[in-house]
């Protein structure tokens, strides 16, 4: 199965970043992490970038926060899918990364999710790998089966409650 590399602007991002590498851990999905600035470490996160698809990494998480460009430089060194996670970590709430993160020009995307969304981000990587891994696509399924049936046994839950 091809990897996943999971990279932080900073350890400062870790405890939004640990809820992707426990989704990615609950799933048994090889993944490598590391802290790569795009702005205080532009050529190590340049070089693992350039390396990452012969290395064997099928897709890409960068979370960053604040001028979040982290995603964008990332992308622009690889065609590899890239998943961008903007942080909440400055007085602007994490609009500010949201905004830096989504707003790619056109020919460099980035597939930006929520403010810090690092378990959508780990689904998502998955759900790429997924495209060329039935035994990790089956998987997913069977949970994305079993949240539906939680909820309906809650909608059941209610309709005996007040439904009556
Ligand atoms: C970004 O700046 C990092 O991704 C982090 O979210 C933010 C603050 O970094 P630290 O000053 O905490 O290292 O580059």
């Amino acid at each position: 199965m091809k990897k996943v590399a999971v990279i932080m602007g900073s350890d400062s991002d870790l405890p939004v970043v640990e809820k992707a590498i426990d989704t990615l851990k609950q799933y048994d999905v090889p993944f490598e992490v590391h802290v790569y600035s795009a702005h205080r470490t532009p050529e190590e996160a340049k070089s693992f970038t350039q390396s990452a698809a012969d290395a064997g990494f099928g897709v890409i998480i960068a979370a960053a926060g604040k001028a979040a460009h982290l995603a964008g430089a990332i992308a622009a060194n690889t065609v590899l899918p890239v998943i961008g996670i903007p942080i909440k970590s400055s007085t602007l709430d994490g609009l500010d990364a949201l905004l830096s993160t989504v707003q790619m020009p056109s020919g460099i995307p980035v597939a930006t999710v929520a403010i810090d969304g690092a378990q959508n981000a780990a689904l998502l990587a998955m759900q790429i790998l997924a495209t060329s891994d039935s035994d990790l696509y089956a998987r997913l399924k069977a949970s994305r089966d079993a949240a539906s049936k939680s909820v309906l046994e809650k909608d059941k839950a209610i309709c005996d409650k007040y439904n009556k």
